[in-house]
């Protein structure tokens, strides 16, 4: 497995799925965990532990609210680590955004927007990290972004005959 992507809590599911198929769709293997920064903290550094010991090159972290578990695993690797925030209720997803964001000096998160966006965002950062030692991750990129750029194209087409 190359990346590991933590949840805070189940509840999060959502917003790591699209992320997943993305993963899938670049033949990236992966391993999915719930664990809590705070609910199951032994668990997480066990997690951690275990899977940087087995090989894993990238951490993406989602947890809303009092968002800590970017922040706790990035304290226990030097892989690089990805942190999405959860748009949860009560904050809109603020609270999280500000906690995975404002890591102190020395232990850096790199974190995406809020929600399904930046959980999707997650998975093409962490190819992008693994395409620096994988030409085939590159070039299955530059496709995705020429497929994306055609999709605009054709919207801006499919726009213009609409007046
Ligand atoms: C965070 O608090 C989790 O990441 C999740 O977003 C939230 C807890 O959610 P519940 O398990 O209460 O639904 O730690």
């Amino acid at each position: 497995m190359k990346v590991v992507v933590l949840l805070g809590s189940d509840s999060d599911f959502e917003v790591i799925q699209e992320a997943l198929e993305v993963l899938k769709e670049f033949g990236v293997s992966f391993q999915l965990e719930v664990s809590s920064a705070h609910r199951s903290p032994e668990r997480t550094l066990r997690l951690v532990r275990e899977t940087e010991a087995a090989g894993a090159e990238v951490y993406i972290a989602v947890a809303g609210k009092a968002a800590h578990l970017a922040g706790v695993v990035a304290a226990h690797t030097v892989r690089p680590v990805i942190g999405v925030p959860v748009d949860s209720a009560a904050l809109s997803g603020l609270d999280a955004l500000l906690s995975t964001v404002q890591m102190p000096k020395g232990i850096p998160v790199a974190t995406m927007g809020l929600g399904k966006m930046g959980g999707t965002n997650a998975a093409l950062l962490a190819v992008e990290i693994l395409s620096l030692g994988d030409p085939g991750l590159k070039d299955k990129l530059l496709a995705y972004r020429a497929r994306m750029a055609a999709r605009v194209e054709a919207s801006s087409a499919k726009l213009r005959q609409k007046l």
